[in-house]
């Protein structure tokens, strides 16, 4: 995945010509684009290997199953021409392994923390247990909240040189520019472009902002 502007549009939308319209407006300023169930379900997986063509997908389907249905969905990620996936940590090392084998060299990013408040509850304290079998399985990067710099900051120390994906900027309160300095290496936003009234726009913005921060 190209490292251009640090921004990744996350595209929760069902609707298949409003996805194209944003991706549209959007794309130039952004260095992939993410998809989850909204997206799929909605669409379709026709409409993400449509969508891989032209620019770079991480398939976020949190696969978070035993090892054989990992593999499946992680086959059906490579299939569509998706550069990377999202994969859940907690189902244990066997599971991620299996993620890992499926991938074939394509991104895997395992989830350590999540931005919401709920994530408070499980996984906050176990964030770098999840982190460091990132690392033990051989992980591209992990999923760390932007909504909680200070943990991006502890959960680098675990990772090293892995890449760090942050959701939870804009809408959920997170900051770009904090979440990049705090050593994040990309920003996941969603609402915040794709719900504005110009997307491009926005998009562009925090690209500015996230490039006004970094060395
Ligand atoms: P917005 O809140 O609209 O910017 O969307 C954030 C996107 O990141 C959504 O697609 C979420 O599913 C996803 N996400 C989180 O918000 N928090 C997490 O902890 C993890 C993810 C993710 O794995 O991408």
């Amino acid at each position: 995945m190209k490292q251009k502007s640090r921004v990744i549009l996350a595209l929760d939308i069902t609707d298949h010509r409003k996805a194209l319209d944003v991706v549209a407006h959007v794309e130039q300023y952004v260095d992939a684009v993410k998809i989850n169930y909204p997206f799929v379900l909605g669409c379709g997986m026709e409409a993400v290997r449509e969508l891989a063509s032209n620019v770079d997908v991480i398939c976020d389907f949190k696969v978070a199953d035993i090892p054989n249905t990992n593999r499946l969905i992680v086959e059906q990620a490579r299939k569509s021409g998706a550069t990377g996936v999202i994969c859940q940590a907690f189902p244990g090392k066997d599971s991620l392994v299996a993620c890992i084998n499926a991938a074939e060299g394509m991104d895997v990013f395992v989830v350590t923390e999540m931005s919401h408040p709920g994530a408070d509850m499980f996984m906050s304290p176990v964030a770098e247990k999840m982190a460091q079998l990132a690392v033990d399985v051989g992980a591209t990067g992990i999923i760390a909240p932007a909504t909680r710099p200070e943990k991006i900051k502890a959960l680098r120390k675990t990772i090293g040189n892995l890449k760090i994906l942050a959701p939870g900027v804009g809408t959920q309160g997170g900051s770009a520019s904090e979440t990049i300095k705090a050593g994040a290496d990309y920003v996941i936003v969603g609402r915040a472009i794709y719900e504005s009234e110009d997307p491009g726009a926005v998009a562009r913005k925090i690209g500015a902002e996230i490039k006004g921060v970094i060395q």
